[in-house]
């Protein structure tokens, strides 16, 4: 079929509407594409997934994968059509079993063709491109049935990814218009709409060509003295992973701490969670720690007003501020928690850096849904930049004079049942820009403690030195 009588079908079925519109940015637009009512139009959804192979022709593949959701027909009809096996991407991985993101069986080395129903900035391509990657199959080519060329084509591109459009906006409204479905004032009103909204994705998200100030360099940016002692720990034992020491013992923290302390550059502590914690077992950390060359920090995630915090970091049975050269806390409180967290170190004689709790990693946390809470807590850390040393994020959430600690990492993407969700550790070193990985039962539960470490390490580290160039 002609791409003008698939234009003229869609409109027909009221897939695509003129009028005015209000997008969820707030936009006004003159036009309104909605593909999801060619499910009910099983002769028009065979069309398009024949227009769809047709535009792919050239392009060699051994799966198909639908961007969820509104695409996902247009696969499966596509894959019973030709015969050719399909994925299915999880919007979330599943939260029991197998923690799979990426649906059906293939094989690692395999070319994945993604299927899109309709592309503005390209930017819900990439996030199913991303995790068919991470699986390991290679994806170079994505099918669209309609571009609204709003910069799906530029923006793809620059992750590698070529775009095959059965129409473009401009060829929709050229159909429409010839078979008098619109008038040339209401094609007019979208050709202004869309060169006025084009879409340029904030990040790059190329490896290759993101590039990023080393950690040596960043030892000049950061101002807290704790913030500069890790960057040079890094770069002396490169290494960019935080062990999080999650056992119950005394015993099996001091043994963890020795096995895993050649890979790492901090170890993180929940000391509530010791059971036997005892006088000496902070000084017995800080020992293993200097023969290591690692920082010690007691996760307490603090959140109370200052005078009380100053009685839970330097006193009780944990004395945290006697050993711990990293604190963090939770913004909520407000910057009087900095300043009681400062006296806690005073008292105890050391030098503190703390992290301010920017973002968390669990699924449904308030922090990440209130919009004002992460720059609110970006503001107070500048406020207080030669006490804090960075964040705990998810995100490179504000500039090289602060680090970036990010928890819910595991070489595979996905979650456990209490809400935790990982993210790779290339996701997180050169998607998101952070700088080191907090890993816990991913080392910790693993067989071979040392050994899980110190592939973490590596993974870390590469990640990251495949940014700096
Ligand atoms: O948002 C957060 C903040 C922290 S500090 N999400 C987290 O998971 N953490 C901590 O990181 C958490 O308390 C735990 O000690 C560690 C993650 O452990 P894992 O076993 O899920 O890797």
């Amino acid at each position: 079929m002609e791409v003008d009588e698939l234009a003229v079908q869609l409109f027909d079925v009221g897939a695509i509407k003129f009028g005015e519109f209000t997008l969820k940015s707030g936009i006004v637009s003159p036009i309104y594409v909605d593909l999801r009512v060619t499910v009910s139009y099983p002769k028009l959804l065979e069309t398009i997934a024949d227009a769809l192979t047709d535009v792919s022709a050239n392009t060699k593949y051994d799966l198909l994968c639908g961007v969820p959701y509104t695409a996902l027909p247009f696969a499966t009809a596509m894959s019973i059509k030709n015969n050719t096996p399909m994925l299915m991407r999880r919007k979330e991985a599943k939260k029991y079993g197998t923690k799979k993101i990426i649906e059906g069986s293939y094989e690692e080395g395999a070319k994945c063709l993604v299927v899109e129903d309709l592309v503005t900035s390209g930017l819900s391509v990439l996030e199913t491109v991303d995790p068919l990657v991470d699986a390991g199959l290679v994806v170079s080519d994505v099918v669209v049935l309609l571009d609204r060329q709003q910069g799906a084509k530029g923006n793809l591109k620059e992750n590698a990814l070529e775009l095959h459009s059965v129409m473009t906006i401009a060829q929709l409204l050229d159909a429409l218009m010839s078979k008098s479905r619109i008038t040339e004032k209401q094609a007019s009103d979208v050709r202004e709409f869309i060169a006025s909204t084009q879409v340029k994705m904030p990040e790059q998200k190329d490896d290759k060509e993101s590039s990023r100030k080393t950690y040596r360099k960043r030892t000049d940016d950061v101002a807290n003295p704790i913030g500069k002692r890790l960057l040079q720990i890094m770069e002396e034992k490169a290494s960019n992973l935080c062990v999080a020491a999650d056992v119950s013992t005394k015993s099996a923290l001091l043994a963890l701490a020795e096995e895993v302390g050649p890979e790492i550059c901090i170890l993180k502590t929940h000391a509530d969670i010791i059971s036997d914690w005892d006088t000496s077992t902070g000084a017995e950390l800080g020992e293993i720690a200097d023969k290591h060359n690692f920082l010690l920090f007691e996760d307490r995630k603090f959140a109370d007003i200052g005078n009380t915090v100053v009685g839970q970091c330097a006193g009780g049975v944990h004395r945290i501020a006697e050993w711990a050269h990293i604190v963090n806390a939770h913004s909520v409180a407000g910057p009087g928690i900095i300043q009681g967290l400062l006296k806690a170190a005073e008292q105890a004689g050391r030098e503190l850096g703390i992290l301010l709790l920017a973002e968390m990693s669990s699924e449904g946390n308030l922090a990440m849904a209130c919009p004002d809470y992460m720059p609110k807590t970006v503001d107070m850390a500048k406020s207080n930049s030669s006490a804090v040393l960075g964040f705990i994020s998810q995100n490179k959430v504000a500039g090289d004079e602060f680090l970036y600690l990010t928890p819910g990492v595991q070489l595979a993407a996905g979650g456990d049942a209490l809400g935790q969700q990982y993210n790779t550790p290339h996701k997180v070193l050169v998607e998101k820009q952070c700088d080191v990985v907090i890993v816990g039962r991913g080392v910790y539960k693993a067989d071979d403690p040392k050994a899980a470490a110190q592939e973490y390490r590596r993974a870390a580290w590469d990640a990251y030195t495949s940014t700096i160039q």
